[in-house]
């Protein structure tokens, strides 16, 4: 089957830089997708973009490159709950990556399981308007209440004007919560204001509530870009990251976001996004716990 990618659509950044920052040993990419290829891997019927393909060899490639050890796969919605590419991503990982997947509540307990033994260890539960149709809450409840019993967890990608109407839900979950993106903070808006405020209340009140401080390149109004060898990038969103990071060691985790679905204005250099990273997590204590440790904890847990 052939796909014409969305127009506007850029694509992912075709030679990256070596990073300067060098990550410690074992760091795990922990936000990142596969897309088909769509020959193999058809895209979804429901989907709301048609992205470029940027398949496991690809992404695994970027991980040796970056100086990565290890990836998760999130299940990206133009696949919507058919998760066939990022499960074959797991398999052909060598044990190197782990997954969250999409499913309906028709999901039997035998392809959990099978899953499971693919690497497997969550759902995504997406509530961005311009990405998914609407999903009844009482199906996410119970597909949070099944899947709590293979130990897995639920990341949720949500807007942050959209967290009060959430909250409930989201505090009604069972397992543990990784946020996607600090729940996409609008950074023109004050660190100590009322929106970033009720996020850091959220993580604060809830000990099973995780953030992924990733994606500065989707958040950033201002840049400047991760771009021609730019080591001062995507400044504004730098205190947003940097206070959860600092508020929450143990409960953050960072990913590429590789290969950027969604982006029209500019595509980073993967390499400059790694170097990023120590303006967020200052210290090579933070950068163990939100690189290494973390992720470990989460996905790997036998091994620690
Ligand atoms: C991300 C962000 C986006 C897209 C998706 O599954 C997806 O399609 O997550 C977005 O458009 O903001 O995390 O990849």
């Amino acid at each position: 089957m052939q796909f014409e990618k969305t127009s506007g659509w850029l694509d992912w950044y075709a030679n990256p830089s070596r990073p300067r920052f060098r990550l410690p040993s074992g760091a795990v990419d922990a936000h990142c997708h596969v897309f088909g290829p769509g020959k193999r891997f058809p895209y979804a019927p429901e989907r709301k973009y048609t992205p470029c393909d940027a398949g496991k060899q690809q992404l695994y490639a970027l991980r040796d490159h970056l100086g990565f050890s290890r990836n998760v796969v999130v299940q990206a919605t133009c696949h919507g709950a058919d998760n066939r590419a990022m499960i074959d991503a797991l398999q052909n990982s060598n044990g190197r990556a782990r997954g969250i997947a999409t499913v309906r509540r028709d999901i039997s307990d035998e392809e959990l399981q099978l899953m499971h033994d693919a690497g497997v260890r969550g759902v995504r539960f997406n509530f961005v308007k311009r990405l998914v149709d609407f999903t009844p809450r009482e199906e996410l409840l119970e597909i949070a209440g099944r899947i709590a019993r293979w130990g897995w967890h639920v990341v949720i990608y949500f807007e942050s004007v959209d967290l009060p109407e959430l909250w409930d839900f989201f505090t009604a979950l069972p397992t543990i919560i990784v946020v996607d993106h600090m729940g996409r903070p609008d950074v023109s808006k004050p660190l100590d204001g009322p929106e970033f405020s009720l996020f850091l209340r959220f993580m604060r009140e809830h000990e099973n509530v995780w953030s992924k401080v990733s994606c500065p390149e989707r958040l950033s109004l201002s840049g400047p870009r991760a771009l021609n060898d730019e080591q001062q990038a995507y400044v504004d969103v730098v205190p947003f990251a940097r206070r959860v990071v600092e508020e929450f060691p143990d409960r953050v985790l960072w990913g590429t976001d590789w290969p950027h679905p969604n982006l029209k204005d500019h595509m980073p250099d993967d390499g400059l996004l790694v170097d990023f990273i120590p303006c967020i997590a200052p210290t090579a204590e933070l950068q163990q716990k939100l690189l290494v440790h973390n992720p470990m904890r989460l996905y790997w847990p036998e091994e620690v």
